[in-house]
């Protein structure tokens, strides 16, 4: 047994803090590194020490080794936890560790080199007796050799670097005749790539489903596997959705590929967790696709059904224990579905998307778990994986977990970068999802390139003016000291009627708001009229009886008119254009300037005789508990301020009046 006091995490976002408090929990002090783009980051505010390793690009601090290293001596550090991605498969790093004493969370070197290269990996397989994907492996790289192998197998194949891993630099080729330049082109691109062009080939298989088995050994050789995973629905190999059990699974079958996964582990003596990867057809046939010798993104899901801490078994692991369990000790119960929340546009062709969050409320309740690696106010940069959370859900039966799954979906707002959410919701509901059948071709078949939104509905056009005006009262409540202070709000502003327009796409919406009585409104969206019943406030979500139908929604307004909403399908932002300034007092012929909206006058900035220009802020309103700033709508002059500063004002109520040059 090694004692392992202090642990530094050489990643960044949900993986780290993930890491972070296992670790704690297991009386370890915590180390996290951060590049400058990440200073603030959730890991940084989790984590008992950190330390800075370089600027922002993944090259000048995450891939750095040296200065990893060089953190974990000043901090102390006795264990290095790579998380996925990064250094969590580099031999340099794992050698390096070892070198300085450092316990590297892994197995050991030699698996990672044999695992990471395709050829080696499939020769050492093959001779373990694991099931491959029949093809070709060998050291003769010449293009006529590739290409007579290719004919032997029988097209489609497959044409792989072998350096490459995760989909990167693969091919399929359906044609003889197209053997010849796809072979050429791929060792080229495999040359760039990875530096190498050695390529394998092997038979297509086609709409596989993407089963890979976890894994687990100690240093005394014993070597189990704790179910598998089904990860089937991707995008351009990014896993999207990933599932345990996998929903085909037999007993038989997973008893057969839990040996072949432990006899390909013990093959090359591998400590720690790792995952091997199989492609299943639709005969029920497996095939040994790559390992991955580090913790996955998406481990989750088989904590969910084993009951084990993964993170813990590799802690103990590394010093030295035995697995906590045996093969036969080792039970699945119930059903675990993990959806990954990137920062993406699934409207433009899923392109990734950055900036500050401006709310994330994360679900919760009975078997559901949030690993996140931000909150509200974080930002999302250019520099990471787009990644920014994922949701598991828990249920007895798969049914029970997909329900969790849209619900606790449904109860997610991340508003700010564009994201997937809705997406996930709408996949949860299709069909194919729904009785277990997707394969690989899943997303492809059923969304293509893009993914496109349902259009905002008039019902939800009418809840944002009800919002709105919901905000705006409590505004304005929060203002008024004393005495009867719910009279007093709706006799001073509650009952004035409100219009909004919301740019919807490319269309402008007119929303006319009629207060009823307090929380109740007839609202008017164009021709359709709604009525509105408020039925719970918090924080950020407000339930409405819309037409009678009850709606949850969460929202987040920000300046100067813009509402954040998410109703239980669809994110929108809405941006109110009617009492945006300038515009206002155009319609009023000029140099009239009223309140756009009801609120307090925080300042007035300006006074009689004053000279104004263009744009120049002239007062500020707050409202809807932002601060919306009133500018000039042109050069001119301030003829007489009627309004007072500190006063609550009314929509439409005359702030000043300006004489504008012509
Ligand atoms: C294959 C295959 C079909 N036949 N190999 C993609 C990721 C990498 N780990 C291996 N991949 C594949 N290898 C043969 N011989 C189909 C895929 C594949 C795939 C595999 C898992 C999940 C999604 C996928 C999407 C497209 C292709």
């Amino acid at each position: 047994m090694k004692a392992l006091t202090t642990l530094l995490v050489a990643n960044r976002g949900e993986i780290a803090v993930r890491v972070i408090r296992t670790a704690k929990a297991m009386g370890l002090k915590t180390v996290a590194v951060y590049s400058e783009a990440d200073a603030n980051a959730q890991h940084i505010r989790e984590a008992d020490q950190s330390v800075c390793i370089g600027p922002a690009p993944v090259a000048d601090s995450y891939l750095q080794l040296d200065a990893i290293l060089d953190a974990a001596e000043r901090t102390g550090a006795d264990c290095i936890h790579p998380g996925y991605g990064f250094l969590s498969e580099n031999q340099a790093f794992a050698s390096a560790c070892e070198a300085k004493g450092i316990e590297f969370i892994g197995p050991p070197n030699a698996a990672i080199e044999v695992m990471g290269d395709k050829a080696r990996a499939k020769r050492a397989m093959i001779e373990a007796g694991v099931p491959c994907v029949p093809g070709y492996q060998g050291d003769d790289q010449k293009v006529n050799t590739l290409v007579a192998e290719a004919e032997k197998i029988g097209l489609p194949v497959m044409v792989k670097a072998a350096a490459g891993g995760g989909g990167r630099g693969m091919r399929l080729v359906h044609e003889v005749s197209e053997l010849e330049t796809a072979i050429d082109m791929a060792q080229s691109e495999a040359k760039n790539a990875f530096g190498s062009s050695e390529l394998i080939i092997e038979k297509a298989v086609m709409r596989p489903r993407h089963v890979e088995i976890q894994v687990f050994a100690d240093k005394a050789g014993n070597t189990v596997y704790l179910g598998e995973r089904d990860c089937s629905i991707q995008r351009r190999h990014q896993k999207v959705v990933e599932e345990a059990p996998c929903p085909v699974m037999t007993p038989e079958l997973r008893e057969a590929m839990g040996k072949s996964a432990v006899e390909a582990a013990k093959a090359v003596n591998y400590v720690g967790a790792g995952t091997v990867e199989f492609l299943l057809d639709e005969a029920g046939e497996f095939y040994f696709l790559e390992m991955n010798t580090r913790l996955q993104v998406e481990h989750p899901v088989t904590e969910m059904v084993t009951g084990y801490d993964l993170v813990e078994w590799q802690i103990r692991v590394a010093r030295g224990e035995d697995l906590p369990a045996e093969q036969e000790d080792i039970e699945l119960f119930g059903h675990a579905i993990e959806v990954r929340l990137y920062a993406e546009d699934p409207a433009s062709g899923f392109l990734p998307s950055t900036g500050a969050i401006k709310l994330f409320t994360q679900p919760k309740g009975a078997g559901i778990r949030v690993d996140a690696g931000v909150e509200t106010g974080d930002e999302v940069t250019p520099f990471y994986d787009a990644m920014v959370a994922k949701l598991i859900t828990f249920g007895d039966t798969r049914e029970d977990a997909r329900l969790k799954m849209k619900s606790a979906l449904q109860g997610t707002a991340l508003f700010g970068p564009e994201n997937n959410r809705d997406f996930l919701i709408d996949v949860m509901d299709r069909d194919e999802f729904i009785s277990g059948a997707a394969t690989t071709a899943f997303i492809a078949d059923n969304y293509g390139d893009a993914f496109t939104p349902a259009e905002v509905s008039s019902a939800d056009l009418a809840s944002a003016g009800a919002i709105q005006h919901v905000l705006a009262m409590e505004t304005h409540h929060s203002q008024s000291a004393s005495v009867n202070e719910e009279l007093l709000d709706w006799v001073s502003m509650g009952r004035v009627t409100d219009t909004k327009s919301y740019d919807v796409v490319e269309d402008a919406c007119e929303v006319l708001v009629v207060p009823l009585n307090a929380g109740e409104y007839e609202v008017s969206v164009g021709a359709d009229g709604h009525h509105l019943v408020v039925t719970d406030i918090d924080d950020n979500a407000m339930t409405l009886e819309v037409d009678g139908l009850s709606k949850r929604y969460h929202y987040h307004p920000e300046a100067p008119a813009t509402l954040y909403l998410a109703s239980d399908s669809l994110s929108m932002m809405l941006a109110d254009n009617t009492r945006i300034p300038p515009e206002a007092e155009e319609a009023a012929g000029g140099g009239t300037i009223t309140a756009p909206m009801h609120g307090q006058l925080l300042s007035i900035d300006v006074a009689a005789g004053d000279a104004v220009t263009k744009g120049q802020r002239i007062a500020v309103l707050e409202a809807m508990k932002m601060q919306h700033e009133l500018i000039a709508p042109g050069d001119g002059a301030v003829v007489d301020v009627m309004a007072v500063a500190g006063k609550q004002i009314g929509a439409g109520d005359l702030i000043m009046m300006l004489e504008l040059e012509e």
